[in-house]
């Protein structure tokens, strides 16, 4: 370690780092706007000014490494100018609509630091750059764009894509799409992961709280919840619990307060994603079929390979994601067996992901006319619209999930990880293969944050070699090496977020890399606190299969859970 002064402190820090990464692990609060700790650092907020002394300027702590000896003043009248300099100069290009922003309710950075530092100025001169709501998946209010950069970083350097660029006339600096058209019209593909870096609210998920609270108060709808496997442990952190903490039992008590009429878990359907892509990958084997089978219930990852890689389409699972499926069956199954018209159902899903949002409105997700998802809420949406009905969600008793698709195995859990659909897979494939034989259930091989993993297993046999990307800038990596043909994979899991649906675009936040592990770490240990932790012995996904499906990839089980794609 260094010696340091840090606002007339001696201390010993790490080497190597910059002053803003030691000041926030010492918990020395320096205001940023531009910085974010999994991208690389920006500079362009000017608020993280410190005072070093015998330097004639403050610097930039972001981008300053500190340095054996360095005497710092995070918190001084210079600072504090100006970082008050710094914001009036956002601010007075900044709309005053705090009322009616998506980032009401102390998520706004901007308002936060704007009310910290008493910066209010009155004149605003705001530059009238346009609303883009071409989306499914999110909204663009560009005037309230500060340039931070992040979103730029986000999608170019973690994502690969490189949708946004910075646009520099001479009044005015802000961030827009390449050409700055319509971002319906670019690559974007609606995983939301510029929406967790943006500090205002320039960008936010396509807000449909309202038509969701409509939905609940119209006598005449019957409205059906599934909710995403990482929903049940993320959703606390919005109430204040620690990342990770499972509240399963909660949500259903706080639907069932609203009015709702059944509750069930997309859990069912993940288990029943399983058995149907894993007869998919058998059948791929034994006919000498298109290999490796990539998975395909992460709605970016869908939009990435149609952009990408069309070139590999045949190698993508045609099975349904897991959320429409489970839209599938809650306009025929469900209503055929409580004796119900599908058009008097209106079916809200709760996902910690924007692509779920364009997923549910895409023309091939719907039967005779009516859409299988009628509105898809994000965790915050949902976090938001439970604590605007004034339900405090930690004082609930736990109550469980309604039964017909209500019951989830471990194994449907874990999807929410990165690594988790593969390990779901193998638990019940190899289980197949081996005709029982091999009954592993912890497959830690394919567990952990990194961006892509790979591991060989030998099953009756075969060496079956798999691999997983999360994150499209990963999943480039790998597809690369299938799309030049002699990759030697078998099956590959893609999440089109980085560390999967942990770190979904519709997250609470703030996150980082410290926060999914906390998440990743809670979904193991509901999976293992789970009695059941194999797909296949799910008792609804049985029965499913007994009364209504037929064979898991038969003809029912087609038309109802198998989709297409569009190059
Ligand atoms: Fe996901 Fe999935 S795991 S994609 O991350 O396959 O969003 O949680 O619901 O559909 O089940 C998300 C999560 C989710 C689907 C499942």
């Amino acid at each position: 370690g260094i010696n340091v002064t840090i606002n007339n402190k001696p201390m010993t820090v790490a080497e190597g780092k910059t002053i803003l990464e030691v000041c926030k692990e010492a918990g020395i609060n320096i205001p940023t706007l531009c910085y974010h700790p999994d991208l690389k650092p920006g500079g362009v907020c000017n608020l993280c000014v410190v005072q070093v002394a015998g330097e004639a300027e403050l610097v930039k702590s972001c981008e300053t490494e500190i340095k054996a000896g360095m005497v710092i003043d995070t918190d001084n009248d210079a600072v504090i100018a100006s970082r008050k300099e710094a914001l009036t100069t956002i601010l007075e290009k900044h709309p005053n609509d705090c009322l009616t922003c998506e980032r009401v309710g102390g998520d706004c950075e901007l308002q936060n630091q704007a009310y910290y530092y008493e910066v209010n100025p009155k004149e605003r001169n705001v530059p009238n750059r346009g609303l883009d709501v071409s989306s499914f998946a999110l909204t663009r209010d560009m005037d309230k764009c500060i340039a931070c950069e992040k979103c730029v970083r986000m999608c170019e350097d973690i994502q690969g894509i490189g949708v946004y660029e910075k646009v520099e006339t001479a009044d005015d600096v802000y961030i827009t799409t390449k050409a700055n058209v319509p971002i319906s019209e670019t690559d974007c593909i609606n995983c939301g992961q510029c929406i967790k870096v943006c500090p205002v609210g320039a960008l936010t998920e396509k807000n449909e709280i309202h038509k969701a609270m409509a939905a609940l108060r119209d006598p005449n709808k019957h409205v059906v919840v599934q909710m995403a496997p990482a929903i049940k442990n993320t959703l606390g952190e919005e109430f204040g619990t620690a990342p990770g903490a499972d509240v399963t039992g909660k949500i259903p008590a706080a639907f069932r307060k609203l009015g709702v009429a059944k509750v069930f878990d997309t859990d069912f359907t993940a288990d029943l994603t399983i058995m149907e892509e894993g007869t998919e990958f058998l059948h791929r084997v034994k006919e000498g079929g298109t290999l490796p089978l990539l998975t395909s219930c992460s709605p970016g990852w869908i939009k990435y390979i149609e952009h990408q890689y069309p070139q590999l389409l045949d190698n993508l699972s045609s099975c349904k994601s897991p959320q429409q499926m489970f839209g599938a069956l809650a306009k025929s199954y469900y209503p055929e067996t409580a004796g119900l018209d599908p058009k008097d159902i209106f079916h809200l899903s709760i996902m910690p992901c924007t692509a779920k949002k364009f997923e549910a409105n895409r023309p091939e997700m719907s039967q005779n006319g009516i859409q299988d998802v009628d509105v898809v809420l994000t965790t915050r949406e949902l976090a938001k619209l439970f604590k605007l009905e004034g339900i405090n969600l930690l004082q609930l008793e736990d109550e469980g999930f309604d039964q017909l698709m209500g019951e989830g195995t471990g194994a449907a859990r874990i999807f929410a990880n990165t690594g988790g659909v593969m390990e779901a897979a193998l638990r019940t494939v190899v289980w197949i293969l081996t005709e029982g034989d091999i009954d592993t259930i912890d497959y830690t091989a394919v567990r952990g944050l990194e961006g892509v993993k790979e591991a060989e297993l030998e099953v009756a046999g075969m060496k079956v070699k798999v691999a997983i990307a999360s994150g499209t800038g990963n999943a480039k990596k790998l597809m690369d090496k299938v799309a030049a043909g002699d990759s030697g994979y078998h099956f590959i899991e893609i999440m089109g977020c980085p560390t999967g649906c942990i770190g979904g675009g519709g997250a609470p936040l703030p996150d980082d890399n410290a926060v999914k592990q906390q998440r990743m770490e809670g979904i193991y240990a509901s999976d293992a606190g789970n009695p059941v932790r194999r797909s296949h012995e799910n008792t609804e996904v049985q029965k499913i299969y007994k009364d209504y499906l037929g064979e898991p990839g038969g003809h029912k089980a087609h038309h109802l859970l198998h989709t297409h794609y569009v190059d």
